[in-house]
């Protein structure tokens, strides 16, 4: 369990209502074995139930060397594919949470690492980090969502070349190709995380919970339907009091306003 000294695969803290969750198996480069996804699975429902915002980083040199291949060696099919349905159930806990989730990374994110980091909403990477996908090289396969989430970001021709020759990108060319958000120094990562973090959470928790819920869904079905479900979540959104709280601080002229990039 997250903060039970005895079982530390992941660490959990709440701070000014942002929860930060670590991957702490840095001996194991933050491998993910069963364990791992047990305890993120509990931090997962703690951030649901208690954070405005949610960060996902690793302790050590790596964000995570993905899949734990020690773990996986002796599983039969089923046991396999019902492993990666635990991967899926937890990994969109996260994608479909009502909060929303930055990823901090740094160093390795590769194979379940990187389907992990793609769950969630924002990825901010420093210049250390690199994205590879070695499934192909193992003799496996994604099982972490991957083969939607990592395809939707990059597209399948990238994900299959990753995949088939085992090359790794840098942050700069996951930029580039809409891995990640942002790049920043060496380090970073995570602090840039906290900041874009406290700023998501100021927002409204209505609107936070929309963009990251209803996005991933409209994009996904056909304009007719995504622009009559806009419409519907537009104006359920736009009737809250929150909303309407919001909309009169600005007609009073004591709401921020909004300002060009960099200032
Ligand atoms: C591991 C794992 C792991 C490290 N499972 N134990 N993932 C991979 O193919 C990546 C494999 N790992 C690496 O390529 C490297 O470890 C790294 C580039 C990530 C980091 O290198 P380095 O030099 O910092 O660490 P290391 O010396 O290689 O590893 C330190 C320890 O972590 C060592 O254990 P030790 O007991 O000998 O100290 C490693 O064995 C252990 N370790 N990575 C188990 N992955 C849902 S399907 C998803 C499919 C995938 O994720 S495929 C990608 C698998």
């Amino acid at each position: 369990m997250p903060n039970d000294e005895n079982a530390t695969a992941v660490r959990y803290a709440l701070r000014d209502r942002v929860a930060y969750v670590c991957l702490a198996r840095s001996a194991k480069r933050n491998a993910i074995n069963d364990q791992v996804i047990a305890d993120l699975a509990i931090a997962v429902e703690r951030a649901r139930s208690e954070a405005r915002v949610a960060i996902l980083y690793g302790e050590g040199e790596h964000f995570s060397a993905g899949l734990d291949l020690l773990e996986l060696a002796d599983r039969e099919p089923l046991q396999g594919m019902l492993a990666s349905q635990r991967w899926h159930e937890v990994f969109e806990r996260i994608e479909f949470s009502p909060v929303p989730w930055i990823a901090a990374l740094h160093g390795a994110v590769v194979g379940g690492g990187l389907e992990l980091a793609a769950a969630a909403h924002i990825r901010v990477a420093d210049e250390t980090a690199f994205f590879g996908l070695p499934e192909g090289q193992r003799g496996i396969f994604v099982g972490g969502g991957g083969a939607v989430r990592v395809s939707r970001l990059i597209g399948v021709s990238r994900m299959t070349d990753m995949m088939l020759t085992g090359r790794t990108v840098t942050s700069e060319q996951g930029e580039a190709w809409g891995l990640v958000q942002y790049v920043v120094p060496e380090g970073r990562a995570l602090d840039e995380a906290s900041k874009l973090a406290s700023s998501i959470a100021s927002n409204s928790a209505l609107s936070n919970r929309f963009i990251t819920n209803a996005l991933p869904r409209i994009g996904q079905i056909d304009q007719g339907t995504g622009l009559f479900m806009e419409s519907v979540v537009a104006a359920f959104v736009a009737s809250s009091p929150e909303a309407a709280d919001r909309l009169r601080d600005f007609r009073e002229k004591r709401a921020a306003k909004v300002q060009p990039p960099g200032s």
